[in-house]
């Protein structure tokens, strides 16, 4: 099949003024989103889990700017992110996590248990590592039904020495599904750090033994991300089999709302905001390279904020479900 002249820019990793100003309004609103969630769950008014992706913007942004329609997403729990570069509506996330009736999940499923067959993202997963084999099938139904499109499964440095993922690999080599495995390298599983858990390093060459090419990415800088999405995506598209990317990048946050975070010092934590924050060298780019002025930011940093509003707004007044709700889509005998 002739490659479109979009796709064939993408390869090329081209990226143009519009892009990058569209990636900034993208992380910018993941991070807005997040910082509002944090606020509410100090506030009593989410429960249960929370694990934030603040400091990771770029990973997930980066990819969908790759990415086609048709694409589809899996991830653990640290999913919000996700979902709102897959294009689902902040209201409907928020109100999820207040647990509300206009959430995704009619409110009855919380941070990690959201869905989306329209944005084709498919959760959401709080069992580390599950969403391995389940993305390598969603690539298995990308082939069998031979709608070009890739899945992107998501995982983590504390999932990577799983048995499940290198099953998933191995099948992904044998069949060649279009499957691009990111390992969102972020230092840590929970408080244990990855030298600690990862034997050799070098995660990105995890697929050596099944032939699957790996990529070394600085996940911090959304630009490059794009790059090597669209090369791992044309990879899996095109026919070649399954690819991976080792995202490298860093949460700002602890594991979840609940972690003290004393397993790493604050000033590890300052290096990294302050001199590769994805977002604020985004921002220095956009001014130096002048694609818009401090007051153009500006604007954009409103519109987000009143996009979070209206979210947060929505996710405080929405009702709570009835309780007739509670047999509804579970699993169990009335
Ligand atoms: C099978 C399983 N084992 C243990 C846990 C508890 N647990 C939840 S998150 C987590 C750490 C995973 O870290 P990583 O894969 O690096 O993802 P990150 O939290 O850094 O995004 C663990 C051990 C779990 N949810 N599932
Ligand atoms: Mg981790």
């Amino acid at each position: 099949m002739a490659k479109s002249a979009s796709r064939a820019t993408r390869a090329a990793g081209h990226v143009t003024s519009d892009e990058l100003i569209q990636f900034y309004r993208d992380m910018l609103l993941i991070r807005r989103f997040e910082e509002k969630a944090g606020q509410l769950y100090g506030m009593g008014l989410i429960g249960g889990f929370c694990h934030l992706y603040i400091g990771q913007e770029a990973v997930v942004v980066g990819m969908q700017a790759a990415a086609e329609p048709q694409d589809s997403v899996i991830t653990s729990y640290r999913d919000h992110g996700h979902m709102l570069a897959c294009g689902m509506d902040p209201k409907g996330v928020m109100a999820e996590l207040t647990g509300r009736r206009g959430g995704y999940s009619k409110g009855k499923g919380g941070s990690m248990h959201m869905f989306s067959r329209e944005k084709k993202f498919y959760g959401g997963h709080g069992i580390v590592g599950a969403q391995v084999p389940i993305g390598t099938g969603l690539g298995f139904a990308h082939k069998y039904s031979e709608d070009n499109g890739v899945n992107m499964a998501y995982f983590g440095d504390g999932a990577v020495n799983q048995g499940q993922v290198y099953e998933s690999f191995n099948m992904a080599a044998l069949w060649k599904l279009p499957v691009v495995y990111v390992i969102e390298n972020n230092k840590y599983a929970m408080g244990t750090a990855v030298s600690r858990s990862a034997a050799g390093q070098k995660l990105f060459e995890r697929g050596a033994a099944y032939g699957i090419p790996g990529l070394q990415v600085d996940g911090m800088d959304v630009v490059k991300v794009k790059e090597a999405a669209a090369t791992a995506l044309a990879h899996a598209r095109t026919g070649e089999g399954p690819y991976i990317l080792e995202m490298m990048t860093y949460r700002y946050r602890g594991h979840s709302m609940s972690d003290p975070a004393k397993y790493r010092t604050k000033e590890e934590v300052a290096k990294m905001r302050q001199e590769h924050d994805p977002i604020d060298r985004l921002r220095e780019r956009l001014l130096a390279e002048k694609v818009i002025d401090e007051v153009g930011l500006k604007n954009i940093d409103r519109e987000i904020k009143d996009v979070v509003s209206v979210a947060t707004e929505f996710a405080q007044t929405s009702p709570e479900p009835d309780p007739s709700e509670l047999w509804t889509d579970v699993l169990v005998e009335a």
